[in-house]
């Protein structure tokens, strides 16, 4: 191995991988050499020492975050609120991106979140293709067809591409349809060190889609954009199947409050539902996500006895361009999630760990909203615009997203 890689290792604390090296051939040498390169150790032993931290939340100042309730507009506003969206769908200002870089590991299904197939009313449908389905439906209404734009990791995006294609991209124009990847981290164990899988590389994974706003800079999409003279942008997560992407109102509700951010939420139905709640943190929007809510301020409810922190982030998002512009480097905070990795052993053996055995560090998209003082908040009926696939059985299954697909389908 290179000198300069095995300097590398030793400087940070790796050297435990040239323990691997009889294991491997001149290739897998070759590629482990590459990856020591082009990882940043540096920031990894940053990332492993602020896990031995943690962030008091009970110091920050935290209190109610305003939103706008859609049941509570009049038909007059909501009429006022959609002429002034579809007039920037119309002038085809307004471009949608699916979040599908995640694993999708608590659904347990091999491959890509979006080629999961539900048995819907109308017959099987794959995740990809109802949110084809939507911007056809789009199409129909506004005769624009909107950029769509599909971020992927690098462990699902070859797979991603190959089932778009396979499928003709369900009848939506090719040309219109733009994928790009996100960053990777390497996983750590719990002493800091990287593991290696077992096609004996060193063990990477997504970095979250905090990741985002970089690859979108990165891969070229806000060139793209601006030469589309894209100006608003709809950022959603490839898990929520009625997700509302095509939505005139929230676009007109956010104009009209002269936000440049906009998300939409949903009442929590109990304290340990696990998902992101919106508050103010010292007077800027934020999300506290459910890994970093403490149980008692989760639990905590107002004076008519509605949980205190109960306006849920559904990780659907309204950006105007110049937002993903100024955020294109921005330095996101880190999170840390505790997960389970099967790993390489130095005897070539390969371990599946009972529990969770490494650190997976993660940016959040909404960890942005800090660096603006408001935003827009519109509260929308979880039964109408919230149906999550995330587990394979019990809450947000596709099961219980299939139910609530089913009875809006006729309303589409
Ligand atoms: C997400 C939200 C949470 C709540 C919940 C609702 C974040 C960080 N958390 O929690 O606040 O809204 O959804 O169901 O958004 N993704 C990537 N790249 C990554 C990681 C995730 O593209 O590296 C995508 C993922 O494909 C999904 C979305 O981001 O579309 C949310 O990721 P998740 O489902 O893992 O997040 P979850 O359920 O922990």
């Amino acid at each position: 191995m290179k000198e300069e890689a095995i300097a590398i290792l030793q400087r940070y604390g790796q050297n435990h991988l040239l323990n691997f090296l009889p294991l491997l051939n001149e290739e897998e040498i070759h590629n482990l050499e590459e990856q020591i390169l082009h990882i940043d150790f540096e920031q990894l032993q940053k990332l492993y020492e602020k896990s031995k931290q943690s962030d008091m939340l009970e110091e920050k100042k935290i209190e109610h975050i305003p939103y706008i309730d859609k049941e509570k507009l009049s038909p007059q506003e909501l009429k006022e609120l959609e002429e002034v969206g579809k007039k920037i769908i119309l002038e085809q200002k307004y471009a949608v991106v699916t979040m599908a870089g995640g694993q999708g590991t608590r659904l347990g299904h091999k491959g890509p979140k979006g080629t999961y197939s539900l048995s819907t009313i109308d017959g099987p449908k794959y995740i990809f293709e109802i949110i084809v389905d939507r911007l056809k439906k789009a199409r129909q209404n506004y005769g624009v067809t909107i950029p769509w734009y599909v971020m992927t990791s690098r462990e699902n995006h070859k797979e991603t591409l190959e089932f778009m294609e396979k499928n003709e991209y369900f009848g939506y124009d090719k040309a219109k349809v733009k994928f790009f990847m996100q960053g990777e981290l390497p996983l750590i164990d719990q002493e800091g060190k990287v593991i290696l899988g077992q096609d004996k590389k060193i063990k990477e994974a997504a970095d979250g889609n905090g990741g985002i706003y970089e690859a979108m800079f990165q891969n070229g999409i806000l060139q793209d954009m601006k030469e589309k003279k894209i100006e608003w942008i709809f950022v959603s997560g490839i898990a929520n199947i009625l997700s509302n992407f095509v939505d005139p109102i929230l676009v007109g509700l956010t104009i009209k409050q002269n936000h440049v951010i906009a998300s939409k939420s949903v009442v929590k139905t109990n304290p340990k539902e696990k998902v992101g709640v919106f508050c103010k943190m010292n007077g800027k929007p934020k999300v506290i996500e459910y890994i970093d809510l403490p149980e008692e301020m989760a639990e905590q409810t107002d004076e008519n006895g509605e949980l205190l922190y109960g306006e849920v982030n559904i990780a659907t998002h309204l950006f105007h361009y110049s937002v993903l512009e100024n955020l294109a480097n921005s330095k996101l905070p880190y999170h840390i999630a505790v997960k389970k990795s099967g790993y390489l052993t130095e005897k070539g053996e390969y371990i599946e760990p009972e529990g969770p055995n490494i650190y997976k560090f993660e940016t959040f998209i909404f960890d942005a909203f800090v660096r603006y003082d408001d935003m827009t908040i519109l509260r929308v009926k979880r039964q109408e615009e919230f149906a999550p696939v995330k587990n394979r059985t019990g809450n947000d299954s596709p099961e219980t997203a299939t139910k609530l697909y089913n009875a809006m389908l006729s309303k589409f």
